[in-house]
């Protein structure tokens, strides 16, 4: 059913950067922070930073061609990769040759833009500033007082 409320919401995932892909909302940032930073944002937004769970979800983030972090970090234990909802990494689409922990100081994964296949992700260090990606079951709409 077409009503006020959800034309409100439809303008809202327009407007605000939210993207709908299958049951889920998707929100690409406008800006450049660091991984806590760009978690703390997604949790603002009542939502998380993307977790990607099937080939097509990687599918869709790969064609927004952006260099984005991804909600995956071996920060708590060095080779140990989690998801934000601390689940274990199972399908992982790494660049040949990493995660490598460059210098011993990479523990946050990024989505990189120059892949030319679905294999995308670097490790590279959670204090560098990129765009994010942040998930969540429902657009964050903000409440007009
Ligand atoms: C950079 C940095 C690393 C990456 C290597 C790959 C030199 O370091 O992006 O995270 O693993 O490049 O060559
Ligand atoms: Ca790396």
């Amino acid at each position: 059913m077409l009503n006020i409320t959800a034309l409100y919401i439809l303008e809202k995932v327009n407007l605000e950067g939210w993207k709908k892909y299958g049951s889920r909302y998707y929100y690409f940032s406008a800006e450049e922070k660091s991984w806590n930073e760009s978690r703390q944002d997604c949790r603002e937004r009542r939502a998380d930073l993307v977790i990607i769970n099937s080939r097509e979800e990687q599918e869709f983030i790969k064609k927004e061609n952006k260099y984005v972090w991804i909600g995956l970090s071996d920060a708590k234990s060095e080779g140990q990769w989690k998801w934000v909802d601390e689940s274990p990494l199972s399908t992982a689409f790494w660049r040949s040759g990493e995660p490598n922990n460059a210098n011993g100081d990479e523990n946050c994964a990024v989505f990189s833009t120059t892949a030319d296949t679905l294999k995308a992700w670097n490790d590279i260090p959670c204090s560098y500033e990129a765009g994010w990606i942040c998930e969540s079951t429902q657009p964050y709409v903000r409440r007009l007082q």
